[in-house]
């Protein structure tokens, strides 16, 4: 199987999905091919967003590629802040901005029913195709863990008493969307 670039600048997916993938596959970097670009991501869908950020790279290096889109949907913000999870409390903000704003808005709030969805899109030999994985579970009132990114510390996955901080990594991406996602993706590269 030819090498498979995935099209992210975000250093923790990279490690998770070299974690999930193990030796099975070759995943390069856009560090490995020294590509340094802002990705565009400006859709309104995660969909969308994955496979503008797939096509964008094919474009760019013609390579077989993938690239995953993330959104936190919390029922009680009517399903914010979904396709703006990276950036929800504005332009350049951090992991923590992120996460103060969502437990801000849901101070006071008993429902804190939320779910993570991701898409992957998959670029190779000119064909696209699409895996899909979602996780359910609740925002907590406060931090718990520090090991994962972005909303780990405050997602506590349903059936579990361990936020995705606490967890380790196998058992995070045994149960997350992107695992989800991602092994939906192997069983369709094994068959090729
Ligand atoms: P690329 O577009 O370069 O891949 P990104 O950080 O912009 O990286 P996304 O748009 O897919 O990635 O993700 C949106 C945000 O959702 C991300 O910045 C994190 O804050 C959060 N996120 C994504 N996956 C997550 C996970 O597994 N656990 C916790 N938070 C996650």
């Amino acid at each position: 199987m030819s090498d498979l670039l995935f099209a992210t600048n975000n250093i923790h997916k990279l490690r998770e999905i070299q974690e999930i993938l193990g030796n099975n596959f070759k995943i390069l970097s856009l560090k490995d091919v020294n590509l340094d670009v802002e990705i565009p991501e400006t859709q309104e869908t995660i969909e969308g967003n994955a496979a503008q950020k797939a096509r964008f790279i094919r474009e760019t290096t013609g390579m077989n590629c993938f690239a995953d889109d993330t959104g936190l949907e919390i029922n009680a913000l009517d399903g914010r802040p979904g396709v703006y999870s990276a950036r929800y409390a504005g332009e350049g903000c951090s992991f923590d901005d992120n996460i103060d704003k969502i437990l801000m808005e849901l101070s006071g709030i008993e429902n804190r029913k939320a779910c993570f969805r991701c898409s992957i899109c998959l670029i190779m030999d000119g064909s696209e195709y699409l895996f899909e994985g979602r996780v359910d579970g609740i925002i907590t009132k406060e931090r718990q863990g520090s090991d994962g990114f972005g909303y780990d510390p405050v997602f506590l996955p349903d059936g579990y008493r361990q936020t995705f901080a606490e967890m380790p990594a196998y058992l995070k991406n045994g149960i997350s969307h992107r695992g989800k996602a991602v092994l939906k993706m192997v069983r369709f590269l094994k068959k090729q």
